[in-house]
């Protein structure tokens, strides 16, 4: 990145957007990152905030002036639980939302997005198995059908316009710094709280249903790394397959018992158990390794020590 770009992160105050703007702000200094969302958040942060929805075209717009940015990560989203409640917003935060930003990059008023897209572009049809990069893409929530076309978006974009738009199918990711909200794969994030907190928890998923992760960490090592790659080495403008490890919730609750042995976990799946049933176990991302370098930091007992550890301290156990 060179000394006069510039960052705005949309979405700053979710899960993923908490962690990268903070992150961002270490990274290229707190006067060139913005961080928007529709709510100022709730803590002090590091980087410059300006309160704007994603849907909120002309204020975007004067945003993007003010700070001459260059950059744009676009995080905002409906997940996949909270978007069958609400069709018709998904589909518009997800949609409207994309095509402003690439409207932005087609009219040269910003010169490069990051846009996120996910596992749940896959669908009961796919293979369940190291899925590959191209493959039967039949989604069943409304936030997989909007990230499908979403991906075919920025391919469109890209090829008719030549918008520099980079996007990662992002697995369930989960950290310690922030919580989700409305997705399917939350309960990995909060049973860490409660086991924490109560030592119990009840789990909205079957004991078996195994589903691709990421830590945190390194959902960010790939982001920035997707975004800081030489344009040359981005060979899929879709949205690229990433991979670290894969769980179902009873082999991590048999982890939570290596810390609290007396730690109890129940089930009752709810109807977010038939979302995760559409979706993969693994994933292959020979793509992302071979075209930019891709690699994770972090494999399934390395994440869960270190979110442990951060926990306790946060909890004060
Ligand atoms: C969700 O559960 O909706 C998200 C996702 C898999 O993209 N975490």
């Amino acid at each position: 990145m060179s000394e006069k770009n510039k960052i705005l992160v949309i979405g700053c105050n979710g899960q993923i957007g908490t962690v990268l703007t903070n992150t961002l702000s270490k990274k290229y200094g707190r006067d060139n990152v913005i961080g928007s969302d529709i709510a100022k958040p709730t803590e002090p942060t590091n980087f410059i905030f300006e309160a704007c929805s994603v849907l909120d075209k002309d204020l975007l717009l004067s945003i993007i002036k003010k700070y001459n940015i260059t950059d744009v990560y676009l995080l905002a989203a409906y997940l996949s639980a909270k978007g069958e409640n609400n069709i018709s917003k998904a589909w518009s935060l997800n949609m409207d939302g994309l095509l402003n930003i690439l409207n932005f990059a087609k009219d040269k008023l910003i010169q490069k997005i990051f846009w996120p897209s996910s596992i749940a572009v896959f669908g009961p049809t796919t293979p369940k198995v190291n899925v590959e990069q191209n493959t039967i893409m039949e989604p069943t929530t409304i936030y997989g059908v909007s990230k499908l076309a979403g991906e075919s978006l920025c391919n469109y974009y890209y090829k008719k316009f030549g918008v520099d738009v980079r996007s990662l199918r992002y697995p369930g990711l989960i950290g310690w710094q922030s919580m989700p909200g409305g997705g399917t794969t939350d309960y990995a994030v909060d049973i860490f709280h409660e086991a924490i907190k109560n030592r119990k928890y009840t789990c909205f998923l079957s004991p078996d249903r195994t589903l691709p992760m990421m830590y945190m960490a390194d959902a960010i090592k790939a982001t920035i790394g997707i975004m800081t790659a030489p344009i040359e080495k981005i060979k899929i403008r879709t949205s690229y397959n990433i991979s670290a490890f894969h769980f179902s919730p009873e082999e991590l609750a048999t982890k939570i018992e290596l810390y609290f042995p007396e730690f109890k976990i129940n089930y009752s799946p709810d109807k977010r158990d038939l979302l995760a049933s559409s979706w993969p176990n693994s994933i292959d991302d020979q793509g992302a390794r071979n075209d930019w370098g891709w690699s994770p930091n972090y494999d399934f007992n390395k994440m869960v020590d270190d979110i442990m550890l951060n926990l306790k301290k946060k909890y004060n156990q």
